[in-house]
């Protein structure tokens, strides 16, 4: 399992006993992450305590040991801890809003995706009522919980975070992100970002070798090392985006762009839609318009918002 980690720029959290691995947590929202996240805890021996809007799905959490909650105010009442992971913001807003008070004294580990803004709306809700508040991003899917590649990125309450981070292990590696409630989400929404451009780029490859009769699946043997070694210059864009220095020898813009008519032109031929490809295109185009023709598609960075 990856340990405890900051990550870079954030101050290293000062070391706690931590949680006993028999200390009660509750958890709020059953989908598929919660209750992943549920059966760690059961796993690592805690008392668990979960409640769902749809009751049926603490069924087979209760088969293992977590003890059903009727209402939230209920589960709330049972741990010093609350875990909630529900669909999006609204949901939170509407169970914690619900229960009012009741988080007085509590930390609220708030797991459910969401933008920086809502998070510190969040902290400053659940500090008024008295309670201390986490954010967090899970960076896994419910079937990597508690296995060696998940961890959670985490923000906020810097003590309640030292108190219950041996306890908040059992999902997978920790990563304390700092002190502003919004930090974590930031981090997830950028990491998830990445895994979208990806994504939508080998869909769309996807769909253009298709149109030909090659299967998807075959066609993964050429892209993944294709693409994994396209990301292995990550690092040297980023020192690029870092220092403003974009020049190249590898592959300007002005080359990109010459290029790229050639992309929008088959997939119109092939019958594929080029509609994630177009936005693209113009930013180049941008670059390009105001003398940037000489340097990496790392200058597109600046293109697209401010440093701070
Ligand atoms: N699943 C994944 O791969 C990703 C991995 C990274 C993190 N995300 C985020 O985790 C949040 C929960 O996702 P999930 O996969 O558990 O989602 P569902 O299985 O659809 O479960 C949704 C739960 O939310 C409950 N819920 C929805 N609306 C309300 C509401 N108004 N009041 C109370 N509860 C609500 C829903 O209840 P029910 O439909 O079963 O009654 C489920 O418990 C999410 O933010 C991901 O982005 C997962």
């Amino acid at each position: 399992m990856p340990g405890e980690a900051s990550v870079p720029g954030a101050t290293p959290v000062t070391a706690s006993g931590g949680s006993p691995a028999t200390a009660p947590v509750t958890v709020l929202g059953l989908g598929m992450m919660g209750s992943a996240l549920a059966a760690a805890l059961l796993g690592a021996g805690h008392h668990v305590t979960v409640w769902n809007r749809s009751p049926a799905k603490a069924g087979p959490l209760a088969a293992r040991g977590a003890v059903p909650a009727a209402t939230p105010a209920d589960a709330v009442a049972a741990s010093p801890l609350l875990v909630v992971c529900l669909l999006a913001d609204d949901a939170v807003r509407e169970v914690l809003d619900g229960l009012g008070d009741a988080v007085a004294g509590k930390t609220v580990v708030n797991l459910t995706n969401g933008t920086p803004a809502q998070a510190r709306e969040l902290s400053a809700v659940t500090a008024e009522r008295g309670g201390r508040y986490l954010d967090g991003g899970i960076m896994a899917v419910p079937q990597m919980i508690a296995g060696p590649d998940a961890y959670v990125l985490y923000s906020g309450d810097e003590g309640a975070y030292a108190t219950h981070r041996a306890t908040l292990a059992a999902f997978g590696g920790t990563r304390w992100t700092g002190t502003d409630p919004g930090r974590a989400a930031l981090y997830d929404l950028a990491l998830l970002t990445g895994m979208y451009g990806m994504l939508l780029g080998v869909l769309q490859a996807f769909a253009l070798v298709r149109t030909e009769g090659i299967q998807a699946e075959e066609f993964s043997d050429l892209l993944v090392p294709w693409v994994g070694a396209m990301l292995a210059d990550v690092p040297v864009m980023g020192r690029a985006v870092d220092t403003g220095r974009h020049r190249t020898d590898v592959s300007s813009l002005a080359v990109n762009q010459a290029a790229f008519p050639n992309f929008t032109a088959t997939f119109r031929d092939q019958g594929v839609s080029p509609e994630l490809f177009e936005p693209f295109q113009a930013l180049l185009d941008r670059a390009i318009d105001e003398g940037h023709a000489a340097d990496g598609l790392s200058r597109l960075t600046d293109l697209l918002g401010p440093r701070n």
